[in-house]
């Protein structure tokens, strides 16, 4: 019989490392450094804890990258899957053919999502989602005899993916640095980050002047040209932005005085994260249409997608013809069959009501007693979502030189101590899954606490405070 191994367990961390280094590019990674230095090579997970290929435990506090909603191990989702691959792994739905899976989440969808949404188009990620969106409110506008309305206005600092189309939506600088991007007509207006730009405003009068942002550059490219506005209700790989009460509703007003699309790009906040099925519900507004990915199949398999408002479905289906567009795994069989299954267990948990009535409030009171701490210059939380901000000079909100990379000075500590934890320059983010318990919640803010005192050590003793 031969002995059954443990996860990993086939090759040591070295060769794990060694084969690693020599075949394989990592996404958003420094080939060369990573190669000298070696991986992190993850085994195996439970719950909310993750093992390395060396037998450490981790607790994974951003939910693999903001996807693990139901935490690991779920066997109802893996069960969905065996099934649906023994019965059929794949078929398309290209040629007037369907799937059962594809068309009940479709329905699922629908049943969850704010009631201006019907209907879905199912991509593989939240990166061709958004391309989706591109390619959908142009060919709305197309349809409706407005082909020159194509300008799609989106934020600085803001995250869409990685595709052409995503990078050029996405307003971060160094993506835009390699490979000519943005594509033209994408333009990028101010983010509601209070910290960074509206110091010395209220946060409420920051967040009119950011949305005043969107009505000035309407005006400035002609509101006959612009076809939709997008925003994450929260910024996500921003760094846990959590816009101030003011902004989204603004930005609603501003679009619906100029007959502008209005995209919600849930692919962090849909499914709970922020205590409502998608953020748009926690923010006020009713987006034209919703990017999700992540959260739809808590990441056990990839799946992504657009939910569409009544408003473009309706002149898509009635006037539109063939809309040319699609991706072999639109619909997969068996990624839609483990996101009924993980919609399912959301519901049955009442993890949502437990996100907003429970753990959300009590992750906000755990971080606003981290705001005392010497090196915290404020905190954010929205939902199970949480950011730090690191500064050196607390009295005055003043920032570190980016070149001492105090976040990643945190972010080793917190590696080395067992907990998974992102830095955003110089704040500290996380998004744990949605079935986190408040014992764990401690646990976790126990571990940042003492990351917390490291850093500060480290910092004192470099001089830098
Ligand atoms: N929109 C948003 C809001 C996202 O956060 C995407 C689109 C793209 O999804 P795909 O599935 O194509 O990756 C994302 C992805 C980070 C990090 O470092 C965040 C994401 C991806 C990778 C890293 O926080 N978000």
């Amino acid at each position: 019989m031969n002995a059954v191994l443990k996860p990993g367990a086939e090759r040591t961390t070295a060769q794990w490392q060694a084969a690693d280094a020599a075949h394989y590019l990592h996404p958003f990674t420094d080939f060369k450094a990573l190669a000298n230095k070696g991986s992190r090579v993850m085994v195996r997970a439970d719950n909310i804890y993750l093992w390395d290929s060396d037998g450490h435990k981790i607790l994974d506090a951003m939910s693999g990258l903001w996807c693990v909603n139901v935490g690991y191990g779920q066997k109802a989702l893996i069960d969905a899957a065996t099934k649906q691959m023994t019965e059929l792994p794949f078929y398309n739905s290209f040629f007037q053919t369907a799937t059962p899976p594809a068309i009940e989440l479709a329905e699922l969808l629908a049943e969850v999502s704010p009631t201006q949404f019907k209907h879905v188009f199912f991509s593989g990620s939240g990166s061709e989602g958004n391309d989706t969106v591109v390619r959908m409110v142009r060919r709305y506008w197309d349809v409706l005899g407005q082909p020159e309305r194509s300008v799609i206005i989106s934020r600085h600092n803001a995250y869409h993916g990685s595709t052409v189309a995503g990078a050029s939506l996405g307003g971060m600088s160094g993506m835009h640095a390699q490979g000519g991007l943005p594509i033209p007509g994408i333009t990028h207006v101010e983010q509601p980050f209070w910290f960074e730009c509206g110091q010395g405003m209220t946060r409420d009068a920051f967040g009119l002047k950011a949305a005043a942002a969107l009505e000035t550059r309407i005006l400035e490219i002609g509101a006959d040209k612009v076809a939709a506005f997008i925003g994450e209700p929260v910024q996500g790989a921003g760094g846990v932005i959590v816009p101030p009460d003011t902004y989204w509703p603004e930005i609603q007003r501003i679009c619906d005085k100029y007959g502008v699309l209005l995209v919600s790009d849930e692919v962090i906040c849909g499914f709970g994260r922020t205590g409502h099925w998608f953020g748009c519900e926690r923010f006020g507004f009713r987006p034209d249409l919703m990017t999700f990915a992540k959260g739809v199949t808590s990441g056990y398999v990839p799946l992504g997608g657009v939910m569409v408002g009544e408003r473009i479905a309706k002149v898509l289906i009635e006037q539109g013809g063939e809309f040319n567009h699609g991706y072999t795994y639109s619909g997969h069989p068996v990624a839609c069959a483990v996101a009924i299954a993980n919609i399912r267990l959301l519901q049955q948990g009442d993890v949502v009501r437990r996100v907003h009535d429970e753990l959300g409030p009590y992750l906000a009171q755990q971080f606003a007693l981290l705001a005392e701490h010497p090196l915290v210059g404020e905190v954010q939380t929205c939902g199970l979502m949480g950011a730090v901000q690191l500064v050196q000079d607390k009295s005055r909100l003043k920032v570190f030189a980016p070149e001492h990379e105090v976040g990643m000075l945190c972010r080793g500590h917190c590696f080395a101590s067992g907990l998974i934890m992102r830095a955003v320059g110089d704040r500290m983010i996380v998004a744990p899954p949605l079935v986190i318990t408040r014992a764990q919640i401690d646990e976790m803010m126990a571990l940042i606490r003492r990351c917390l005192d490291l850093t500060l050590a480290d910092v004192t003793h470099r001089g830098w405070v």
